[in-house]
């Protein structure tokens, strides 16, 4: 089953979306989610530039030697953009496996571990009692585990509280740079989980994302504060370019904590995994190297007590949804998946089989990874250069985001 096209799709129905399309001398063509939030079109480039053409005439079966071969054939091992592409390519082999074979993407990863998968959505709030209304919502939607941010007190902008139930960084004007103070949002977040805890009692599920914003003392601090509400996760609590610094904040709380939505690839995490200094590695398909490696990725994981959180924002287009889903589906050690609604634009330009029902989500039984393209829909979005923010301290210096 030959290669014998491909092409990169680049469109913006809502946000801007990288997507990959291959095709096989018998007509079959699969999908691959490309996406790089705020450094796209370097992605779109290494595909259509460098990838595309070397995988004319391959056998789109041999998915392994595909990876290996544009891994290690590179000579340019790892990072953002490489891995990006890889993880489109490889997704689009396994829709390509998938369709070929008449069967959902799950049923060639080893079948269903379960019946359905857990997700989260995402609350937040300007206050704590806008934050608590916007937590009800979800409930109320059916969700099991839902995310919690709120506006800090004295602060403008703080990460991850949109405007509305639908939030989405990235910046299509000028490049926004909002102040941080870890000490104000040190001071005040466990007084929202707190709250949160006495309204929605015990069993809910409740996760937050502190986005690399602490130092490793900082965020053992933080842990410790929180540990009468037994959040289901702390996130990304410092920078993990430092896998050691994991350890200082493990010893210091029993806060169960999550980290990877950056990582490319398994010496991103292996350190941190082997030393089970997390709970929870948040690698998805395609920012580390699609179903392929993550797979592996997982496969380390499951040896140290270490479970699958799948980062699952709205810059990952439904086609790495749909993919995370069916590695959700099929690993053993699969925790929750975070998810969020992407626009309807969106949806339109991706149909899908996958659903949203009752606080879990099904990848479908479509054969492949149950994902299309509507490529006319998709050109008449054009690409629009957007960033995400860049944090500053209150007394300018660039933060880490
Ligand atoms: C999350 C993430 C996102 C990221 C975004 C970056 O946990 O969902 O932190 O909000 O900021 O995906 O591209
Ligand atoms: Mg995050």
């Amino acid at each position: 089953m030959r290669i014998v096209g491909g092409k990169v799709i680049v469109c913006s129905p809502g946000r801007n979306f990288v997507t990959v399309k291959l095709e096989t001398e018998d007509g079959i063509y699969g999908l691959g989610d490309a996406t790089l939030n705020g450094r796209e079109l370097a992605v779109a480039s290494y595909l259509g530039d460098h990838v595309l053409p070397l995988l004319e005439g391959r056998d789109a079966r041999r998915i392994e030697d595909i990876w290996q071969f544009l891994y290690k054939g590179a000579y340019w091992r790892r990072g953002p953009v490489t891995m990006t592409a890889i993880a489109a390519v490889d997704a689009a082999l396994w829709d390509i496996k998938g369709k070929a074979l008449g069967v959902p993407v799950y049923q060639l990863l080893g079948g269903a571990s379960r019946d359905a998968v857990l997700v989260y959505g995402h609350a937040s709030g300007g206050t704590i009692d806008e934050t608590v209304d916007a937590v009800g919502r979800y409930v109320a939607a059916g969700y099991h585990a839902v995310r919690a941010q709120c506006s800090v007190p004295g602060l403008t902008d703080t990460y991850g509280v949109g405007r509305g139930d639908h939030y989405e960084p990235a910046v299509r004007t000028q490049l926004h740079e909002p102040r941080w103070s870890s000490t104000r949002y040190l001071n005040f977040v466990p007084s929202l989980f707190e709250r949160l805890r006495a309204v929605f009692g015990p069993d809910l599920h409740l996760l937050h994302d502190v986005h690399h914003r602490l130092t490793p003392i900082e965020a053992g601090r933080l842990g410790r504060a929180l540990e009468p509400h037994h959040l289901f996760w702390m996130e990304d609590p410092t920078p993990a370019e430092n896998q050691e610094s994991f350890r200082l904040i493990r010893q210091h709380t029993t806060t169960p904590i999550a980290v990877g939505e950056v990582f490319n690839s398994i010496f991103d995490c292996h350190r941190l995994i082997e030393d089970e200094s997390i709970d929870y590695i948040r690698t998805t398909v395609v920012h580390a190297g699609g179903i392929s490696h993550l797979r592996k990725i997982a496969s380390l994981a499951e040896l140290h007590h270490v479970r699958t959180g799948s980062h699952g924002a709205t810059d990952l287009s439904p086609v790495c949804l749909a993919a995370a889903l069916h590695v959700d589906l099929s690993v053993h050690n699969f925790g929750i998946q975070e998810y969020m609604p992407h626009a309807a634009d969106t949806d339109r330009v991706f149909p899908h089989a996958y659903r949203f029902e009752g606080g879990v989500m099904y990848p479908g039984d479509t054969p492949g990874l149950g994902v299309d393209i509507d490529e006319e829909l998709a050109a008449t979005f054009p690409y629009q250069r957007a960033y995400l923010p860049v944090a500053r301290l209150t007394d300018g210096t660039v933060h880490d985001w």
